[in-house]
C-alpha cells in the first residue's frame, strides 16, 4: 500500500505475504495449537497423526552413528491410526483399569495401566542446574567466505551452508519460570557441519561473572535463590546474590551489563550474542589467529522496560518463547550475522593493553572492528519441545578442524563441565545419539554399550591396535581431515593457584561501559541497581554495593544512594578514563520493524474502516496486526469480517510494540469492578472503557508509539496524554497514523518522552 518513510527489510515483504497467507486461511491469531482446526465434538472416525504445523521441523532424520537414513520425518513419528501399547499392539479402552468387576479391584495383570503409569512416572529428567529455562529454533548458516583465509573450518567457507539449531536461555530460573526476569540470556549454537558438530556456547553480554571456571559454583549458588526458603525464583535481587559481587568484585563488569537494559531484553530475536572467550582460529598453512565471535542481529538490540518486565513475568511468562515461536510462524524468521574480532597470536595474548584470555573484558570495536563471516536465518520451531529443546546438550569442546580454544580459565574448565552434566541430565554417556545431538558426519568411535544405547555397532575389535576388524579404525591425519589441536608452546612455569596481575582491574572496564551509555540507559541503570540493591535486607549489603559503584563511577553511586537512603561513599580506585565505546549502546539508530506487534484498538461497531485500513497498513509492512475489542467474534459484514484477537479483558500493554486507538470506546457491560479488576470508577466515569485508559497509559510509560485515528484522540485525552507528546501519532487516516507508527518502531521506543536527569 502506501510508501514506506522508514526502513522497512527486503524479508518485510515475504512476512507479509506470510501473515496475508495465515489470514486468508483463517489462521488469523498466531499460536495455532493443531495443524487444523478442531471440530467441536470428538472426532469418531479411525485418522493417522496429523501432519506436522507447517513452520516446525524435527531433527534431520540420521542415524546414531551421523549417517543420512533417507527417512522422512514422519518416519520418527508416531505412526498409523489406532492406539497402541509401546510394542506396537493395539489397543481397544484406554480410559478404564482391567478390574475384576465394574466396581472391583484392580488387577495386577493389566500390562496397559502399569506401561502408562511407569513411563508418566519417569517423564521428568533433571532440569539443566544453569540455563534451565529456555527456548530454541532451527535454522540454517550460510559462510560469506570472510573467514576462509584464517580458518580451514569448512563449514566456514564461502557458500557452505550448515543447518543448526539455537537454544537461547536465561541463566538462574528453574525450568518454568518466567521468561522476562533480569538475567544474563544464554546463546547456544550448534552447528552440524560435514567435519562434526561445532557448539558455539555463549551469553547475550559479552563478558562473564569471573575469571576462572572454579568460582562457578559460588556464583552460581549465590544467585539462585536462597537455599533455606528457596526464594526468589530467577531473581539477581537478593542478598546472596550482591553479597558475592560486591565482595568479589571482579564480578562488577558483568553485573553492570545485568543491571543495564541487556538485561531484560524485547525478544531474543533482538539480542546480540557473544562466544565470551578468545578462540584460536587455524587455517589450511597452520597460521593461527586469535578472535572473539559475535551475533549481530538484523533486528538491531532492544530492550523492555523493568516495569513492562515485571507485568509480563506474571501476564506471560512465556513471553519470549512464545515471540520466537510466532514470529517463525509468521515467516518473520529471525536473522543474525556471525562476525569476529581478529587479533594477531602474541605470546602475551594482549591486544591494545586488553588481556585476552581474561573474560571479564572486552575488546571494542572501535578498536578491533567484528568483521562478518556469515548469515544465520531461523526458520523452523521444534516439533517437540521435550525431544528437542530439553535434551540438546552443547558442549565447548564440541569443536571442528580450524578452531581451538585458548587458556582462558574460563574456558578451560568448561571443556570439563559440558559432558560431566549431560551425564546427570540425560542419563548416561550415549546423550550424543538423541537424534537433535547426532552429528551429520559419520561417527567411527570406539565407544560402546552404556544407558540407552541406540547404535548396533558391529565388528568385534572396539580398541586399537587390532588386527581383528582389520586394523579399523584408522586415525586420520592433518591430510585427512584430523582435529588437531593447535601444537602452541606452554612456557616454562611453576604450578600455583593464581592469576595473571593484568587480572586484578576489575573496574576500568565497567567505567568504559557505564561512559558509552546514553543519558537514556543511564537512568535505566540506575534504576536497576537501585530497585536490586533496595531489595536486599542487610545493610552491609547494600552499603558494600555502594561502595563498588563508587569505583564505576561517582554519579551513578550518588544516585543510588540517593535512592537507598545512604551515603554515597568515594572511590577507593583512582577512576580509569577510557574513551568511550559508542557501538555499545543499543539507542540511536532504525532498524526492521519485521514481526512487530501492533494491538488495534475498536469498540467493535464505529470504525471499522479503520480497523481495515491500519490492519492492511500493518501488514504491509511486514507486522502483525492483533485486533482488541469488548468482546471476542467477528466484527463487521460478512463479507469481510474482521477478526477479535484480543479482549478488553484480555488483552494487556505488555504484548504489543504500539498501539493504535481506532475510536473511543464506551465501557464495556463488563467494566466494573466485581468482574475486571482493571477497571475502577474514576476512569469509567470519563466514558471510555478503563481497560483501553490502562492499556494506552502503560504503553506511554513504557515508551511505546500510540496512535489515534478518528475520535480515538479522546481516548488519549482521557487518559491525560498529550495528543503532541513524542511517539504519540493523533489525528490523519489510519494509514498515515501507521506511517507514523511504522516510523517510530524501526527506532523501537520513543525515549525523547522522558528528559533523562543524567
Ligand atoms: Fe555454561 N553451563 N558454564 N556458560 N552455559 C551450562 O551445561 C559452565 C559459561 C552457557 O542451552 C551447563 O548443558 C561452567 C559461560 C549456555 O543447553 C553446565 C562455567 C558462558 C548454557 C555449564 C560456565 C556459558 C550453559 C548446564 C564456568 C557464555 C546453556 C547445562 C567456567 C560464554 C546451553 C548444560 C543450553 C550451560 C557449565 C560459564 C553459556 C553446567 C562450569 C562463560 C548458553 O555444564
Amino acid at each position: 500500500m502506501s510508501e514506506k518513510k522508514n526502513p522497512v527489510s527486503a524479508a518485510a515483504e515475504k512476512i507479509a505475504g506470510k501473515v496475508q497467507d495465515a489470514v486468508s486461511t483463517g489462521n488469523e491469531i498466531p499460536g495455532a495449537p493443531g495443524p487444523e482446526p478442531a471440530q467441536l465434538d470428538e472426532p469418531t472416525k479411525p485418522r493417522g497423526p496429523l501432519p506436522p504445523k507447517h513452520d516446525q521441523r524435527g531433527p534431520e532424520t540420521v542415524s546414531p552413528t551421523g549417517q543420512p537414513t533417507g527417512a522422512g520425518q514422519d518416519k520418527v513419528a508416531q505412526g498409523g491410526a489406532y492406539l497402541t501399547t509401546a510394542q506396537g499392539a493395539r489397543l481397544y479402552d484406554t480410559d478404564h483399569s482391567l478390574k475384576a468387576g465394574p466396581r472391583g479391584p484392580v488387577l495386577l495383570q493389566d500390562h496397559h495401566l502399569r506401561e502408562k503409569i511407569t513411563h508418566f512416572d519417569h517423564e521428568r529428567i533433571p532440569e539443566r542446574v544453569v540455563h534451565a529455562r529456555g527456548a530454541a529454533a532451527h535454522g540454517v548458516f550460510r559462510a560469506y567466505g570472510a573467514a576462509a583465509g584464517i580458518t580451514k573450518a569448512a563449514f566456514l567457507a564461502e557458500g557452505a551452508e550448515t543447518p543448526v539449531f539455537v537454544r537461547f536461555s536465561t541463566v538462574l530460573g528453574s525450568r518454568g519460570s518466567a521468561d522476562t526476569v533480569r538475567d544474563t540470556r544464554g546463546f547456544a549454537t550448534k552447528f552440524y557441519t560435514d567435519e562434526g558438530v561445532f557448539d558455539l556456547v555463549g551469553n547475550n553480554i559479552p563478558v562473564f561473572f569471573i575469571q576462572d571456571a572454579i568460582k562457578f559454583p559460588d556464583i552460581i549458588h549465590a544467585g539462585k535463590p536462597h537455599p533455606d526458603r528457596e526464594i526468589p525464583q530467577a531473581q539477581s535481587a537478593h542478598d546472596t546474590f550482591w553479597d558475592f559481587v560486591t565482595l568479589h568484585t571482579e564480578a562488577t563488569h558483568h553485573t553492570l551489563w545485568n543491571m543495564s537494559d541487556r538485561g531484560i531484553p524485547r525478544s531474543y530475536r533482538m539480542m546480540e550474542g557473544f562466544g565470551v572467550h578468545t578462540f584460536r582460529l587455524v587455517n589450511a598453512e597452520g597460521a593461527t589467529t586469535l578472535v572473539k565471535f559475535h551475533w549481530k542481529p538484523k533486528l538491531g538490540v532492544h530492550s523492555q522496560v523493568w516495569e513492562e518486565a515485571q507485568i509480563t513475568a506474571g501476564m506471560d511468562p512465556d513471553f519470549h518463547r512464545r515471540d520466537l515461536a510466532d514470529a517463525i510462524e509468521a515467516g518473520a524468521f529471525p536473522q543474525w550475522e556471525l562476525g569476529v574480532q581478529t587479533f594477531p597470536d602474541t605470546e602475551d595474548q594482549m591486544f591494545e593493553g586488553i588481556d585476552l584470555l581474561d573474560p571479564t573484558k572486552i575488546v571494542p570495536e572501535e578498536l578491533a572492528p567484528v568483521r562478518p563471516i556469515g548469515l544465520m536465518t531461523l526458520n523452523a520451531n521444534p516439533s517437540n519441545y521435550f525431544a528437542e529443546t530439553e535434551q540438546v546438550a552443547f558442549h565447548v569442546g564440541h569443536l571442528v578442524p580450524g578452531i581451538d580454544v585458548t587458556n582462558d580459565a574460563l574456558m578451560q574448565g568448561r571443556l570439563f563441565s559440558y559432558v560431566d552434566t549431560q551425564i546427570t541430565r540425560l542419563g548416561g554417556p550415549n546423550f550424543a545419539q538423541l537424534p537433535i545431538n547426532r552429528t551429520h558426519a559419520p561417527v567411527n568411535d570406539m565407544l560402546r554399550d552404556g544407558m540407552h544405547q541406540t547404535a548396533v555397532h558391529r565388528g568385534v575389535a572396539p580398541y586399537r591396535p587390532n588386527s581383528l576388524d582389520g586394523g579399523c579404525p584408522f586415525v586420520a591425519g592433518a591430510d585427512t581431515g584430523a582435529y588437531i589441536e593447535v601444537p602452541v608452546e606452554v612456557p616454562a612455569a611453576r604450578k600455583v593457584r593464581d592469576a595473571a596481575a593484568s587480572f586484578d582491574d576489575h573496574f576500568s572496564q565497567a567505567r568504559l561501559f557505564w561512559l558509552s551509555m546514553t543519558p537514556t540507559e543511564r537512568e535505566h541503570i540506575t534504576a536497576a541497581y537501585t530497585f536490586e540493591l533496595g531489595k536486599c535486607w542487610d545493610q552491609a549489603v547494600k552499603e558494600r554495593g555502594l561502595k563498588v559503584l563508587a569505583n564505576i563511577d561517582p554519579q551513578l553511586c550518588a544516585h543510588v544512594a540517593e535512592g537507598l537512603g545512604l551515603p554515597a561513599p568515594e572511590a577507593t580506585v583512582p577512576l580509569a578514563s577510557p574513551e568511550p565505546s559508542p557501538a555499545l549502546s543499543q539507542l540511536g539508530h532504525t532498524w526492521p520493524v519485521d514481526g512487530r506487534i501492533v494491538g488495534i484498538v475498536t469498540d467493535g461497531e464505529s470504525g471499522l474502516d479503520a480497523v481495515q485500513e491500519a490492519r492492511g497498513a500493518v501488514l504491509d509492512a511486514g507486522m502483525v496486526p492483533l485486533v482488541i475489542a469488548p468482546s471476542g467474534g467477528k466484527l463487521g459484514p460478512d463479507s469481510d469480517p474482521v477478526t477479535v484477537q484480543r479482549t478488553f479483558t484480555t488483552a494487556r500493554s505488555i504484548e504489543f510494540d504500539a498501539i493504535v486507538v481506532a475510536c473511543a470506546p464506551a465501557p464495556a457491560p463488563d467494566a466494573y469492578g466485581a468482574r475486571d479488576a482493571k477497571t475502577d470508577d474514576a476512569a469509567t466515569a470519563t466514558g471510555v472503557d478503563p481497560r483501553v485508559l490502562l492499556l494506552v497509559t502503560e504503553a506511554f510509560r513504557h515508551g511505546k508509539a500510540i496512535g489515534a485515528c478518528g475520535d480515538g484522540a479522546t481516548v488519549l485525552e482521557k487518559a491525560g496524554l498529550a495528543t503532541d507528546a513524542p511517539g504519540v501519532v493523533a489525528g490523519g487516516a489510519a494509514s498515515t497514523v501507521l506511517d507514523g507508527i511504522t516510523e517510530l518502531l524501526a527506532g523501537h521506543r520513543a525515549w525523547d518522552r522522558f528528559t533523562p536527569a543524567l
